[in-house]
């Protein structure tokens, strides 16, 4: 039943939060929403939940941010082990975050030894078969434990890890957001 509410919510940009401990009162039920601007704090674009860049199917109930700098990575034609970093601002406490992703629009990561991909410096994000391919790109998400997430800058360094042998030289991502359901 929130479903709707919710996209309504976040499509504007907003970020909800559900107050269900009115709704069985017997004379008087409601659903309190809260609803906090994120603009209004200097905080980062919120998107909605289906930008058009991406081909993948929506999570329900969840915000994306976009980052705010190091899009797009290019490790293309790089030695190995040059990194770049990409940084998305997040309102939100870690502590109010039940579940987190990278979205991102992966180009010719051929092998989960291409690249590795570090959160804030010490967290190692698990690649999966979901950003791999050999050439052109893919969308995938990959997850984030939550509890590395910090309210504030986030940063995700990418590296050109491994050349597979001189087999490959290097890698993009082309788009990327950092996809977060509330608790
Ligand atoms: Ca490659």
């Amino acid at each position: 039943m929130y479903a709707p509410l919710n996209q309504v919510i976040t499509c504007l940009g907003w970020i909800p939060s559900y107050d269900r401990s009115k709704l069985k009162e017997a004379d008087d039920p409601r659903l309190i929403v809260r609803c906090t601007h994120p603009q209004s704090t200097g905080a980062p674009q919120i998107t909605s939940l289906d930008p058009s860049t991406s081909e993948l199917k929506p999570i329900p109930g969840a915000v994306k941010i976009t980052p705010v700098s190091g899009i797009p990575v290019n490790l293309f034609g790089k030695p190995v082990g040059t990194k770049t970093t990409v940084t998305f601002k997040s309102p939100i406490e870690p502590g109010a975050i039940a579940h987190a992703w990278l979205e991102m629009e992966a180009d010719d990561i051929d092998d989960s030894k291409e690249a590795t991909i570090v959160l804030n410096g010490k967290t190692p994000i698990e690649m999966t078969n979901d950003v791999l391919i050999p050439s052109g790109s893919v969308w995938g998400r990959l997850k984030v434990p939550a509890s590395a997430l910090a309210k504030g800058a986030n940063t995700f360094e990418f590296t050109f890890a491994d050349n597979l042998s001189g087999q490959t030289g290097g890698y993009e991502v082309h788009h990327a957001s950092l996809v977060l359901v509330m608790k």
